[in-house]
């Protein structure tokens, strides 16, 4: 029996055409490994975004859900280690939503750890030259919002969760920014997501 893999993408934000996330998703095979991959593209919307994949995941009861988001400017996929109990935005959401220092969950804890393996799973990923490091910040915005909503519901449970941001595509990048083809984006994915167990 293959396990679920509950796998996200945001829709693009910032006046972006596309964003790298969905399109990474969308590209991913269906089966990878022991997984099977139910995908699922979220709103760049505050609350909205972890609202539709906590609906889907209770249809679903995936053994892992996985969350990936664009973080342009880096230079490699960054398995995210922590989500934080805040949303300070620079930048209003697709909604218009602007929170500047709000809690997540009022009186939630402060942050959550992810509960997906990503120290040993980064790290076999680099052993191997992919571009991969871990990311100690998933920030403050709508990606950290949702992987911290995701690690709320789901700590006390055996539903893991993880988060992944991934760089800019080369047609977003702008002179001097670092970007990473679709190809070179999905290549890592595929190694980390055959690679958890
Ligand atoms: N990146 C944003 C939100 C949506 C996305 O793809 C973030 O890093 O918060």
């Amino acid at each position: 029996m293959k396990h679920t893999l509950l796998i996200t993408g945001f829709e693009p934000f910032q006046q972006e055409p596309i964003n790298p996330s969905w399109e990474a998703v969308a590209a991913l095979p269906s089966d990878i490994g022991p997984w099977h991959l139910e995908k699922l593209r979220l709103p760049t919307v505050f609350g909205q975004a972890a609202e539709l994949a906590l609906a889907r995941a209770a249809v679903l009861k995936p053994q892992a859900i996985l969350s990936l988001g664009q973080a342009g400017g880096r230079e490699a996929v960054t398995p995210e280690v922590v989500a934080v109990n805040l949303q300070d935005a620079r930048i209003p959401d697709n909604a218009g939503n602007q929170p500047q220092g709000d809690p997540i969950v009022p009186a939630g804890w402060d942050g959550y750890f992810t509960t997906l393996p990503v120290r040993s799973l980064a790290q076999q990923a680099a052993e191997k030259g992919f571009p991969c490091r871990l990311s100690y910040s998933a920030g403050t915005y709508v990606c950290n919002d949702v992987f911290y909503r995701l690690l709320h519901h789901y700590k006390p449970t055996e539903t893991r969760v993880g988060f992944i941001h991934v760089p800019f595509l080369p047609i977003q990048a702008k002179e001097g920014q670092p970007s990473l083809s679709l190809t070179q984006i999905t290549e890592v994915l595929e190694f980390l997501i055959g690679a958890l167990e």
